[in-house]
Formats: structure tokens, sequence, C-alpha cells
């Protein structure tokens, strides 16, 4: 154990470990809880916040001032025309229809984000996520306790990225799980989630594993290199899930649903769980509403693969904002490469034309930098752009 203390982490890292240890009470301290703990150390947690759900039963007029975010960017009008966020057919570019190809090209280099449909997920998979994500949502807050954050772990219900106690805070609950690899898990959480849900999630999360691969060994045709090139990284990937509750507000457009930012990782898909609409993306400076498909995901690149395609394909800024009436809910499932991944350009999309664009770095510090601070735009990509004359 000294050894791996004083080879793989630092005098910050090893103190939180230590205390963590101390901390533990012995009967649990099992050797699962054990490396458990000791993996979580070293990544981000949040600051403990009541919950949102909670504070939306209440016959409130006005918001706390805790939930007020000033100087929010509006929405583009609804009656004003927009161009919408590209649809596109898994089922053609299984059958190298080459328009499709480039479609997907097209969406990846202009938008970062596209909605896909025929994506051969099995219907009742997603349904049954539909059907308990909702009611475990709508258990009694005794009951969801059990699976609350903690101060030592992000994974379970609360918020993301609270990381001062003057800062402002979201209009939304969320529960984030770890579900691959499966080292990366709770012991705590998903053993104890009710059934049906429970395996209604396990095949749903490995379901979207597949349709992930699917995805990137279609973007390396897209991109016209060699498919091992990007697939290698995201060999046996890390996925996380967040799932979204958005309660209806008093005052909507005085709080944010989820903050303006890009997603750390590499692909996310996301379901919008019951098709009202509360998702926007930047593009040309304006926040474009993503309305919600049925039978769709929705897919975007994350800063991760916007680094591994040298900057080809685009993280892009994206919100939730919220509204009066219905509640709102989705699930956003997170792929990167593993934690002791180091990754950079690939070699094919670095040329003399496109030098390097960004720096090498290994995943487990890019991710556990982006969880320190509070959730904000593209603002961490800034530690791995390399200021050439392309990437000013
Ligand atoms: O709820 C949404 O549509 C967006 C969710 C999101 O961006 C996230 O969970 O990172």
């Amino acid at each position: 154990m000294n050894f791996l203390f004083s080879h793989v982490f630092d005098k910050s890292s090893k103190s939180i470990l230590l205390s963590l240890f101390v901390n533990v009470p012995l009967q649990s301290k099992s050797i699962e809880l054990s490396c458990y703990l000791l993996r979580m150390a070293l990544q981000g947690t949040s600051l403990l916040v009541p919950s949102v759900q909670e504070l939306a039963k209440q016959p409130i007029i006005e918001v706390p001032e805790r939930y007020v975010h000033p100087n929010q960017d509006p929405p583009i009008l609804c009656n004003t025309t927009f161009p919408q966020v590209p649809v596109i057919d898994l089922h053609k570019l299984l059958c190298e229809d080459a328009t499709e190809i480039k479609n997907l090209d097209c969406a990846c280099k202009e938008w970062g984000f596209f909605q896909l449909i025929n994506h051969g997920v099995d219907p009742s998979v997603v349904e049954s996520m539909k059907i308990g994500v909702l009611q475990f949502f709508n258990l009694p807050i005794e009951e969801k306790q059990r699976f609350w954050q903690t101060a030592e772990d992000m994974q379970g219900f609360g918020q993301l990225f609270v990381v001062s106690e003057e800062q402002k805070l979201e209009w939304a609950d969320m529960f984030y799980v770890n579900t691959f690899p499966l080292h990366s898990r709770n012991p705590r959480l998903i053993p104890n989630i009710p059934q049906p849900f429970r395996d209604n999630l396990e095949k749903y999360c490995l379901e979207l594993k597949k349709l992930c691969l699917r995805i990137i060994g279609l973007m390396t045709k897209a991109l016209e290199i060699k498919t091992n090139e990007l697939l290698d990284f995201f060999e046996d990937p890390h996925q996380g899930m967040r799932m979204n509750y958005y309660p209806p507000s008093p005052q909507p457009e005085r709080v944010s649903g989820i903050n303006p930012h890009s997603d750390a990782g590499g692909l996310t898909i996301l379901l919008q769980v019951n098709e009202v609409e509360g998702l926007q993306i930047r593009n040309g400076g304006k926040w474009i509403p993503v309305k919600p498909l049925s039978n769709a995901f929705v897919i975007n690149v994350g800063d991760m693969l916007e680094l591994l395609t040298n900057g080809t394909y685009r993280s892009i800024e994206h919100r939730g904002i919220v509204n009066s009436e219905k509640e709102r809910i989705s699930i956003a499932t997170f792929h990167r490469p593993q934690m002791d991944r180091v990754i950079s350009p690939v070699p094919s999309l670095v040329t003399p034309e496109r030098p390097e664009l960004f720096k090498t770095i290994r995943v487990a510090d890019y991710f556990n930098g982006f969880l320190k601070q509070e959730l904000q735009g593209k603002s961490h990509m800034d530690v791995i752009r390399i200021q050439n004359e392309i990437g000013k």
C-alpha cells in the first residue's frame, strides 16, 4: 500500500485517503468498500445541498435567492425561425449510406449535436427506463435519503459542481451513478435500487455502451481515419449516468435547470424522458432549443472527443431551462476513455496545415480538474488548448 501511496498519489491526495480510512468505522472496512473509497478519494466531490424537488412542493411564489441566476442569456423567441439540430438515421448509417455518413460528419463538425433515430436500442428497455426513473424520483424523501451523496462521493442524489456555500444552485435534483467499469460503482447505490428499475438500468447501460461504440465506429468512417485510432480509446469505456429532475418553478426565467457547459467526456447519449422541452444548445451565438423527438436519442460530442479529433468534431455548450407548469426529466449517459488512459489528438488528424490544437493529458487529470470547479461553459478546455494560429 505504501508503494501505491508514494508512486501514484500526490501529498494532498494521500492525506485525504488517510483521513478517509481513519474515519471509516472498523466494521465497514470491507475490502470492496475500502477499494472503492480509495478510488473515489481522487475524484470529485460536491457540497451537499437540499432537494429542489421537495422545495418545489412548497407553495412558494418567489424562488429563494440561492437559486436566482441573474443575467442569463435569453433563449431565442419561439416565433422566429431558427435552425434545427440535425436528425441522423442510424439504420441508414449501418447500410453505409454515403449521404448519411456525410450528414453525420457535418453534424459533428458544425453542431456537435444530433438527434439519432432508428437507433436500434430495444424500445421496451427505453420505456422501462422512463417509467423507472420517474418512480425513482417520486420515492418518499425518507427512502431517497439513503441514496443521497456523501461528503466523500458525488454519486447519488444531489447536485454536482457545488464548490462553495455562496455559489448559486441549479433548479434541479440529479442522481448520478458510475455504471462501468464495475469497480467504479458505489456498492451503496445500484445494488439497493428497487426492482424492476435496477434490472432495467443494467440492461439500459449495456445497450447504451454498445450504441456508443457503434457511433464512434461510424464517426471514424465519416472522418476517414483508421477505425482503431478512435475506438481503441473507448474499448471498455467508463460510463456514468446522470438522471436529471427539473421541477416546475414559480419564476422559471430567474433560475437555471443546468448551467451552460460542455461535457468533459467523449460521447453523451441523452434521453429526453417525458418529452418536455428544456435542452438548449449554443449555435451561432444563440440558444437553440432541441425539440424532443419520440424514439430518438440526443447525441453530443464531449471535450475529450474534440481533443482526440484535434478539434474536427466540436464539444458544444448546452444548458437546461425549466418551465412554470411541467416537470422535466432527462437521462444523460456519458462515455469516456478509462481514467488511466493518456489522450492526445489522433495522428491522422494532425497535419502540417492543422497542427496539434490540444496537449497530451491523462483522462483522470482532465476529468478531476473539471469536477473541482463550478460548471461554466467550455472554460475547462483552456487547460488543454495549445495557443497556435489555428487554436486561438
Ligand atoms: O437535461 C438536459 O437535457 C441536459 C442535461 C445535461 O446537459 C447533463 O446532464 O449534462
